[in-house]
């Protein structure tokens, strides 16, 4: 008996026969967790509506962009706009000026800045400028930090500081990872001992500043503040990946909040995806002018895209933020997700259950564990069967988190106190012994 074409189950088995693994990217196949994903239907405000008519209050968000909602009628406005006036021109339009300009208000590390469609492309871009720009070849980034899917970014760690990386994925050569050196996350005798061995031939350190990609945990002030004095002293460019972090845990990007931890910091570097593009396909790079214009057509390393600064993604990306720059937007979101993540934790307390949490503006993460993990593998030691056993109580409930835990989740304006009252009762039922 075929399952029943309208289920979830039935479009996924249907799904699975034309795209690999049913899905058009690997984390939505639900196969961190088990079981069968939600094909979802339509979603509104906090809400997403599944193929079987089933509503989730969603804490996915689209992984990081629906930071509005879904729906907002100001984004809505500005998409169906620009939708009648062109879908797409291949020739520069007054728009992405504007959404440049905007952007580079909200980040001063900002000089200038290049839009393009996917957070992979602009971390891989802006690896490119680094090495360009430099003239070095070795980079370093961080394990459980996830950067795109660009090859050389593809690597686990080697064996020890002086071996370098190896690909994590099948279709990499090696040669192509030879040259990225992978750390532990916020150690700092590591990368000190890394510039030491290296220094003069690393292009670029490139990290996520709140790790989403690890659930969510902290750089540390003391690692970022290591980092930049390392990377200045040996002529590295530090780069923040905020394509998660961006215009999310703050308005200034998790740069700001550093930037107030440590006087005068600021990366060389800076890489944003999700929120500036509101949902649309939208990312960009940026940094110092001196940095960026070593990029083609004015300098050496190349760089394109046809669909770059596409006048329907920018269109929802000003719109997105226009909204989330209004006095207090920020503010407000961080308070919704504190109430919400503090009343998990107390579930879990009253549960008896070990449950650690943290949690930056409108992004969260939360682990079956008794402390904050601080690197990767601290994180892959959290209790897994304990998260996925509670993703799908909550799923069934009617709340859909981060099918997986070493991924973020994330708060939206659009969710009301009602919705989150809801979300730490089902906690409250799922957890109980
Ligand atoms: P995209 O190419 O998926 O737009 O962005 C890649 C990327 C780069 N940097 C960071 C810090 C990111 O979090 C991402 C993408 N994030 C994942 C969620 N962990 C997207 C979800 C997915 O892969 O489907």
């Amino acid at each position: 008996m075929s399952t029943d074409p309208k289920t979830n189950a039935g479009l996924f088995e249907r799904a699975q026969r034309t795209i690999p693994g049913g899905v058009n990217s690997p984390v939505r196949a639900f196969r961190a967790v088990g079981g069968t994903p939600r094909f979802i239907a339509s979603a509104r405000g906090a809400y997403m509506v599944d193929a079987e008519g089933r509503r989730y209050i969603d804490y996915i968000g689209s992984w990081g962009p629906m930071i509005l909602g879904h729906g907002h009628p100001a984004v809505l406005e500005a998409v169906q706009k620009a939708v009648a006036e062109g879908l797409s021109f291949g020739a520069p339009t007054e728009r992405e000026i504007e959404l440049a300009e905007e952007i580079l208000s909200l980040v001063p590390s900002l000089e200038q800045i290049r839009l393009v469609s996917s957070g992979t492309e602009a971390a891989m871009s802006a690896l490119r400028l680094a090495r360009g720009a430099t003239g070095r070849s070795k980079i370093v980034k961080f394990e459980g930090c996830y950067h795109g899917h660009a090859d050389a970014l593809l690597v686990k760690a080697g064996s020890g500081l002086a071996t370098f990386g190896h690909p994590t994925s099948a279709g990499v050569p090696a040669e192509v990872v030879q040259h990225t050196l992978v750390l532990e996350y916020n150690n700092l005798a590591q990368i000190e001992e890394a510039f030491a061995l290296h220094g003069r031939e690393i292009a670029c350190v490139m990290l996520e500043p709140i790790a989403g990609n690890m659930n969510f945990v902290r750089a540390s002030v003391p690692f970022v503040t290591k980092l930049r004095e390392l990377c200045s002293r040996h002529g590295a460019l530090l780069v923040f990946d905020e394509v998660m972090t961006g215009f999310r845990v703050a308005l200034g990007s998790a740069q700001s909040i550093y930037a107030k931890l440590i006087p005068g910091f600021e990366p060389d570097l800076s890489v944003f995806g999700k929120v500036i593009g509101g949902g649309m396909p939208l990312a960009a790079f940026g940094g110092k002018r001196a940095v960026m214009e070593q990029l083609a057509p004015l300098g050496p390393v190349y760089q394109a895209g046809t669909l770059s600064g596409n006048p329907v993604a920018t269109a929802c990306g000003l719109a997105t933020l226009r909204e989330i720059r209004q006095p207090g937007f920020h503010e407000a979101l961080a308070a919704k997700t504190k109430t919400l993540l503090d009343g998990l934790l107390g579930a879990a307390r009253e549960a008896g259950v070990a449950m650690a949490g943290d949690s930056e503006g409108g992004m969260f993460g939360f682990f079956f564990a008794d402390a904050l993990p601080q690197n990767y593998p601290a994180v892959m030691a959290t209790d897994k069967a304990r998260f996925n056993a509670f993703f799908h109580a909550m799923l069934e409930a009617g709340v859909y988190f981060a099918p997986a835990l070493y991924e973020a989740s994330f708060m939206s304006a659009a969710h009301s106190e009602a919705d989150i009252a809801a979300t730490i009762e089902a906690a409250r039922r799922a957890l109980k012994p």
